[in-house]
């Protein structure tokens, strides 16, 4: 079988003229600034864009609606405590451009598919609730009671709660996220997929199984007296900026800082801090030490070989490299974890890794002689399919040298959305634990559904099989983001009523259910005016502080509801008398919500109070403190598979990554600038050897092809792209490719889809 997708479903495969130059070798500085200040003047009145760019992340101001990165504890700029992706996010979202119904009546469904990604995020802010009526063309206006009402029929009529799928993208503030999780649980389902099952899904099961917590163990201050940094799989020139900070005030305090990646990322090899005018004059911090150009998915040899080295090392010096009383008073599995090691060959661990066993030297000698590591990652390891692998592999390196549990050591996974994390903490789960579930019911008087409910891809799978069930989505672009595409799309048009809760239109709108309807939020930057008075959000970041959020923008239309007004709407219209919330005024006054927080999670102790502190407040982590009481008081060693990575002959690894113009499917613009790639996003980046087996020649046009379990799935028209990587690794930007990634490739453990691991065949189109 073989499957192109429709034409309502991608961006189009038009061209938009690109242009290459040499990828740069320095990040931010003086082209930063004048991108950021584009991005905010094209959006906003100067006015409007001071405003919310003097608050932003400020102690109690607006959170920055970017990444989870958290803001440094003692100084903050007053001119601007934000990067260039920063801004376009804000700009993104406080533009005072917005879409009328006017606008919808002119343009059809059909016609506003046929736009790119681009195109259609730059028209602006959804300015009031819309319905797409069965049968018609065009989205028409509904009034809000209306809205909940037509929701609340068609949930109550479900055959059963299991039939409704709960979507949450990880900006919703914990205030949202707790509203949205007890509804759903009232409701009685924990279909709760969210974006993290995409993203760092793979890192909380590992964290979990090893350490006893999914979160990071870090804080932004053990940077500062870390000995060594391992950024591995992991882009933050332009996914996480302001880590270049935390990375050149530690490299200035003497951390030497190791890069695993298999793209030369600009940020990572030079920094210039556009806030230090010494930087932007000057040559800016070189920041890598050490750079270990990976293979795809060639991580796990790379850390045996690493770690085989440093036994190597401890048993011809004994207690020279391993920390010794460390893995026998807090850890288990350390017998089982050598053997393994032993029975490897290093020169086949070397070859799998792509790497040479001198530089790898380089690396240990570097790992040998330190006592504080951190290692951080992103994507480039959880989305595989043995993403949970991978980072144990990284946990066991930190056990061996003692390295979690003490200052300037431990794990930093870096989230992605601003509160996915905090989103987890306040239930946004599929597989809720039953103390979790016993706290609720106790506080709200109702009984929970105990059975776990569906993940994104099993969601997918689900409402492909059974026809008539409801798809609602708190945030984010599920057709976009998810894998197999037109797979998706035949799910979501499966559904009777498909729901948005959504800031700007995007493809998730085009491709719908019988029924489709866009409930339009405030965002993090609008000002949130409810009964009780002016209200502020509280998130957690990266590094599990929790601190407010206070918007401060005249929001662009009146018909917008707050996320946790829109939960209570719902809740009101759906749930009528079952359970005890008090619905409107719970949306009245989210100390309300705070207080209700505060009954039912740990750590929340005095949450009214503690979260007015300008600072906010840190919550509890065993494993920051070296306890593992939460799996028996001993951190697991773990002896975990290598890949299989065989390629058939014409066959390629594909990666898919963002670029520096955009946030997840939200495309801020078309150039990739660190990665001298202009004005064009369908391009795939090439080895030159590869591009000459297979007579490719820059600029040429391919089809990318993916065979997976007999099915074939076509993603038309990329530029071929000449660029640093190994041999048989290509990369791609996200998502334009989610068409190639199969929904039953997933990670062992975690179900992430396989984003960063795609068998490829490259087919050379004649124009
Ligand atoms: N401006 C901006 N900021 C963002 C986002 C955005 O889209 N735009 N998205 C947010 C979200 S939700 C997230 S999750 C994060 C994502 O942050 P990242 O994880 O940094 O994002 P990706 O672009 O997916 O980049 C993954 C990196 O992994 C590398 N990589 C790919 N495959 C492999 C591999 O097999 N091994 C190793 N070692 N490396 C590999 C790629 O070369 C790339 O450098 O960023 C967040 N912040
Ligand atoms: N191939 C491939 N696929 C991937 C990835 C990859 O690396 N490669 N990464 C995965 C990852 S890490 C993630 S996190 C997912 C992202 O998946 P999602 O979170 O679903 O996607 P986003 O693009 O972040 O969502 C953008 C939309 O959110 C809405 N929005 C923005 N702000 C707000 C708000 O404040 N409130 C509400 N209600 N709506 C808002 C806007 O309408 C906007 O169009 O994608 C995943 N998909
Ligand atoms: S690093 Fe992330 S949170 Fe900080 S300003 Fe930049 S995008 Fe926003
Ligand atoms: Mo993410």
């Amino acid at each position: 079988m073989s499957k192109k997708p429709s034409d309502t479903e991608l961006t189009p495969e038009s061209f938009t003229g690109m242009t290459l130059t040499k990828p740069k070798h320095t990040a931010a500085g003086l082209p930063a600034v004048f991108s950021a200040v584009r991005h905010i003047m094209d959006e906003m009145d100067p006015l409007r864009a001071t405003k919310v760019m003097f608050e932003l992340n400020q102690m109690g101001g607006v959170d920055c609606p970017g990444c989870a990165w958290p803001d440094p504890k003692d100084h903050r700029s007053k001119l601007g405590e934000y990067c260039e992706n920063g801004a376009k996010a804000i700009a993104e979202e406080a533009t005072t451009k917005k879409l009328e119904p006017e606008f919808f009546a002119k343009n059809s469904v059909e016609e506003l598919a046929a736009q790119s990604d681009f195109w259609i995020g730059k028209r602006g802010r959804i300015a009031q609730p819309m319905i797409l009526d069965e049968g018609a063309t065009h989205y028409r206006p509904i009034h809000w009671q209306d809205a909940f009402e037509t929701i609340a029929k068609e949930l109550n009529a479900l055959p059963s709660p299991d039939h409704a799928v709960f979507y949450t993208s990880g900006r919703t503030s914990n205030e949202a996220a707790f509203l949205y999780q007890l509804f759903v649980r009232m409701y009685g389902t924990n279909n709760l997929p969210d974006c993290s099952n995409m993203c760092h899904e793979s890192s909380g099961v590992a964290l979990s199984e090893t350490v006893g917590i999914g979160k990071g163990s870090v804080t932004l201050e053990d940077f500062y007296e870390s000995e060594v940094v391992l950024v591995i799989g992991q882009n933050p020139g332009t996914n996480h900026p302001r880590m270049l900070n935390a990375l050149k005030r530690a490299n200035k305090n003497g951390a030497k800082i190791i890069t695993i990646n298999p793209l030369p990322e600009t940020g990572l090899i030079r920094f210039k801090d556009p806030q230090s005018v010494g930087d932007v004059l000057g040559e800016g911090t070189a920041l890598t030490d050490l750079f270990l150009q990976v293979r795809l998915n060639g991580d796990v040899p790379l850390m045996k070989a690493i770690l085989k080295l440093l036994w190597d090392k401890e048993k011809s010096e004994p207690q020279s490299v391993f920390d010794k009383d460390f893995i026998e008073s807090k850890t288990e599995g350390f017998t089982a974890f050598i053997d393994d090691l032993e029975s490897k060959d290093l020169n086949e661990l070397c070859e799998a890794s792509g790497i040479a066993i001198l530089q790898i030297e380089e690396a240990v000698n570097i790992l040998a002689s330190s006592k504080k590591i951190i290692a951080c990652w992103a994507m480039g390891l959880t989305q595989h399919k043995n993403g949970v692998g991978n980072i144990q592999e990284v946990v066991n390196l930190l056990l061996a040298k003692g390295s979690i549990g003490k200052p300037g050591a431990g794990t930093c996974p870096v989230r992605g959305h601003s509160n996915v994390q905090g989103d987890r903490t306040m239930g946004i789960w599929e597989k809720p634990k039953d103390s979790f579930l016993d706290a609720l019911e106790s506080s709200f008087n109702f009984k929970a559904p105990r059975h776990h409910g569906l993940d994104v891809v099993d969601s997918i799978k689900k409402m492909h099989e059974q026809q008539g069930m409801v798809f609602f989505a708190m945030g984010g672009n599920f057709l976009s983001a998810t894998p197999d595409t037109s797979y998706t799309a035949e799910a979501l048009r499966n559904c009777i009523l498909t729901v948005q809760v959504s800031t700007k239109l995007n493809r998730s709108h085009l491709v719908t259910g019988r029924r489709a309807i866009i409930l339009p939020s405030l965002g993090r930057s609008d000002v949130d005016m409810q009964a009780s008075g002016k209200q502020f959000v509280s998130v957690e970041n990266s590094m599990g502080v929790v601190h407010s959020s206070q918007g401060r923008l005249k929001p662009i239309s009146t018909h917008l509801l707050s996320e946790p007004a829109i939960v209570a709407g719902l809740a009101k219209a759906t749930l009528k008398d079952k359970g005890n919330v008090e619905w409107h005024q719970v949306a009245e006054n989210y100390d309300i919500i705070r207080n209700m927080i505060q009954a039912t999670i740990p750590g929340f102790e005095n949450y009214n109070e503690r979260v007015r502190d300008p600072q906010g407040f840190v919550l509890p982590n065993g494993a920051r403190n070296a306890d593992f009481s939460s799996i028996g008081g001993k951190a697991k060693f773990t002896v975990n598979e290598i890949p299989d990575n065989k390629l058939k002959q014409g066959e390629f690894h594909m990666t898919t990554v963002r670029t520096h113009d955009q946030f997840n499917t939200t495309i801020y613009g078309l150039n990739d600038r660190y990665r001298g790639i202009f004005n064009e996003r369908r391009v795939i980046l090439m080895n030159e050897e590869d591009m000459k087996d297979q007579t490719l020649e820059k600029g040429d046009v391919v089809d990318l092809w993916n065979e997976h379990n007999g099915i074939k799935r076509c993603a038309p028209r990329f530029l071929v792209v000449p660029y640093s990587v190994l041999q048989k690794c290509t990369v791609t930007y996200f998502p334009e490719t989610n068409v190639l990634v199969p929904i039953d490739s997933v990670a062992d453990k975690s179900n992430t889809p396989t984003s960063k691991l795609v068998k490829i065949t490259i087919k050379k189109v004649i124009v």
